[in-house]
């Protein structure tokens, strides 16, 4: 059923359509480099993930969704916030942990969250997320709507019992949820093969009868188009889809984990990042003549510039006031 997809050469892709995928993860990349340096300075603390690598998953995925459909991830989700269209500057502002940030500063950068794009967090707990993923395309279906959810999350939550459960319910009550592994064959210093029996992921789909697919995570238009088929699929029939998404951290786990730790070779790290989906996407569109070298230029000016306001409004951003401590932490 499933094969990694890689598209031919010889498509064409509309320019509109190849500037806002560029855009995106350009965005997602220069956001989290200035992340790591603001991290550096003390300016953000506690835990810090990068997404640098992966870019192209979140916003293949995210691109064929409306507006009105949801999103739920993990703690590496800064890039599925701002694909999801989340204001670069009260995300910055919530890593910085100040007032203006999209939780007000009290969840830092494994808990953003913003109702208004229909992001359902930044979960920290490993597979935590997947059951609430179930439950609110649960609520959608009982409420007749036909939107999706599209839950994110990493290679080291599938031998959990969670996993597990939620593929069974999704599939058992065909629920609108599009499940998207993104395997970076890591869990912290773990590789993928001492902790799953099956490495490749996307054949538990076959277990409990869903659909399943396998797609290249550093082919952005692989990923749109594998995710396009799951989300017109849940639309259609309710019925869920699982994909792996094979991907790559070119980072350490997080700002605590030097990227040339023991658990893997400096000649993967650099083999992996000769296929920079940033890199690979702007030769393919700069070959085929979709974007030219100055609007690339551009373009990646634009996205600095938005960075570099989104570091100005955190740091102008008062730090919120002690009584938010307790304020709105737990609601009957
Ligand atoms: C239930 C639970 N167990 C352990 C941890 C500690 N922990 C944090 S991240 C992580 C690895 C998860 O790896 P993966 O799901 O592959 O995501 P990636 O970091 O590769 O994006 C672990 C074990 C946790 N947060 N939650
Ligand atoms: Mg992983």
């Amino acid at each position: 059923m499933a094969q990694t997809k890689t598209l031919t050469p010889a498509t064409k892709i509309d320019a509109e359509l190849a500037r806002r995928l560029l855009s995106q993860m350009l965005l997602i990349r220069r956001f989290e480099e200035r992340a790591a340096e603001m991290y550096a300075l003390g300016k953000i603390g506690g835990f810090l993930h990068l997404y640098i690598g992966e870019e192209a998953v979140g916003v293949g995925a995210t691109s064929v969704l409306r507006p009105d459909d949801y999103v739920i991830s993990a703690y590496r989700e800064h890039g599925h916030c701002l694909a999801k269209g989340s204001d670069p500057r009260r995300m910055m502002a919530e890593l910085f942990g100040r007032r203006d940030g999209l939780s007000k500063g009290k969840g830092g950068s494994m808990h953003l969250f913003d109702k208004s794009k229909n992001f359902l967090g930044g979960h920290a707990i490993v597979g935590a997320h997947l059951p609430l993923a179930a439950g609110a395309a649960f609520a959608i279906k009982y409420q007749g709507g036909d939107q999706v959810v599209l839950c994110y999350f990493g290679d080291g939550a599938v031998p959990q019992g969670e996993f597990h459960e939620s593929m069974n319910l999704a599939s058992l009550w065909k629920l609108p949820v599009v499940y998207v592994c993104e395997n970076n064959r890591y869990a912290m210093g773990t590789a993928i093969h001492r902790a799953l029996a099956q490495t490749e992921i996307w054949r538990y789909a076959e277990t409990y009868g869903m659909a399943g697919e396998a797609v290249d995570g550093m082919d952005v238009l692989a990923v749109r188009d594998v995710v396009g088929r799951a989300v017109e699929r849940c639309r259609r029939e309710q019925a869920p889809t699982l994909i792996e998404a094979r991907t790559y951290r070119f980072r350490g786990h997080s700002m605590r984990d030097p990227s040339a730790a023991v658990y893997r070779t400096k000649e993967e790290v650099e083999r992996e990042k000769e296929r920079d989906p940033i890199r690979l996407f702007r030769e393919r569109c700069l070959k085929d003549g979709t974007l030219t070298e100055a609007e690339v230029r551009t373009i990646e000016k634009e996205m600095n510039d938005l960075v570099d306001e989104a570091v100005a409004f955190a740091d102008a951003s008062p730090e919120p006031p002690l009584e938010w401590l307790t304020a709105e932490v737990y609601k009957e």
